[in-house]
């Protein structure tokens, strides 16, 4: 048995995909995290020196608040999509200034192990990569197949953010932190658990833009 069912929500098949990180542009499936940036916040890190002030690169940090969640019926209202079993991100468009320290701040609500496919090296995407992450408070580096949910991947800029499942009713809260690159881009992100509709787990939300694939922008 590699998943359980949402409340409420039909239990998927799955089905093996073998992926890598630079594959993983294409062949995307749109899942349903939902994410809502709240908070736009820019610190500015004093030059307690005037020597220190040539080196102001006053290094800025964005904090972003974003929302996973799988249809209408629970979690915070007014941010999900509302298409029962879709999972989602929101906001699935995350704009961050070139150069800043961004801090994700994901509350997770669904509570749906998705196990990502099996090959003999295990999955890349059950590892943080480009950055740090924290599980309720705990730091973690790998989030292994009897708790992942979703992930957070931009392969282009070598992130990868695994998220595990909420617990029943509850909610998970998964802090990633890493620096933006100093030039600007536009990046799509994407879930990689298939975690969507149909034999393969990657129709439905996997494969609509907005729920388990956005755009990342820098700058
Ligand atoms: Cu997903």
């Amino acid at each position: 048995m590699r998943g359980q069912p949402r409340d409420g929500a039909p239990e998927r098949t799955q089905g093996t995909r073998r992926l890598t990180l630079a594959a993983a542009t294409s062949g995307l499936a749109t899942m349903a995290l939902v994410v809502s940036v709240l908070g736009v916040v820019a610190a500015n890190s004093a030059s307690p020196s005037a020597a220190a002030t040539a080196k102001s690169s006053a290094q800025r940090v964005l904090h972003v608040n974003l929302i996973g969640k799988i249809d209408a019926t629970s979690g915070r209202p007014g941010t999900f999509t509302g298409r029962p079993g879709w999972p989602a991100l929101a906001p699935s468009d995350i704009r961050v200034p070139a150069g800043a320290t961004v801090v994700l701040t994901i509350k997770e609500y669904d509570d749906m192990v998705t196990p990502l496919p099996t090959t003999m090296m295990g999955s890349m995407f059950n590892r943080v990569l480009g950055g740090v992450e924290t599980v309720d408070g705990r730091p973690v580096t790998w989030v292994g197949d009897t708790r992942i949910a979703h992930t957070i991947t931009v392969p282009a800029l070598g992130i990868n953010v695994p998220l595990p499942k909420a617990p029943h009713g509850g909610v998970t809260t998964v802090v990633f932190t890493f620096d933006a690159p100093t030039t600007p881009g536009s990046y799509t992100w994407q879930c990689e658990t298939p975690c969507g509709a149909g034999l393969t787990g990657w129709g439905g939300a996997m494969a609509t833009y907005g729920w388990m694939r956005g755009r990342f922008t820098i700058g």
